[in-house]
């Protein structure tokens, strides 16, 4: 590639950015968001960890609306074979370590919104602070539906940022 063409990809890349906004290398547009999914499993600290380095935090969700965009974008990532299946959710930013019971977005944002499972959260096994879809169900909405989990045990995840401009 000539640099003269290099040059003028990265100014109309920039001129884009500078209009209306664009993701980073790795994260998808969705809307005016960008989304990052690692499909590489770890507890909810380390993707907690991982997503910041991205300039990012774990999702949140605020209503239906928000559940059903993660959710639709993971299934259009994923295999067909780990629909319906709990071994394959991904950690959210929801979180009640420091005051059980007390459930808080990473990201720093309101509680206002909750999708749990019947019976979750339960805080079982000796403690669970960590939330994620179960992923298990009879349908995609059944499937979004949030379960504590301990904070070790190790998930796929996604980040979340807004567009920025150059
Ligand atoms: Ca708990
Ligand atoms: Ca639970």
């Amino acid at each position: 590639m000539s640099s003269n063409f290099t040059i003028s990809l990265f100014l109309l890349v920039a001129i884009a950015c500078l209009s209306e906004g664009c993701c980073p290398e790795r994260f998808m547009q969705v809307g005016n968001r960008c989304y990052y999914y690692n499909s590489g499993k770890v507890d909810w600290h380390d993707a907690r960890a991982a997503c910041l380095r991205l300039g990012a935090h774990l999702v949140s969700i605020h209503n239906l609306e928000d559940s059903r965009e993660v959710y639709a974008l993971w299934k259009s990532l994923v295999d067909e074979s780990l629909r319906d299946n709990s071994d394959a959710a991904y950690w959210i930013g929801l979180n009640d370590e420091r005051i059980e019971g007390s459930f808080k977005w990473s990201d720093g944002t309101h509680t206002d919104y909750t999708l749990w499972q019947a019976g979750e959260p339960n805080d079982s096994n000796g403690g669970e602070d960590c939330v994620a879809p179960r992923n298990q169900g009879r349908n995609d909405f059944d499937r979004q539906k949030w379960n504590d989990n301990q904070c070790g045990n190790r998930k796929s995840y996604f980040c979340r940022r807004s567009l920025y401009r150059s």
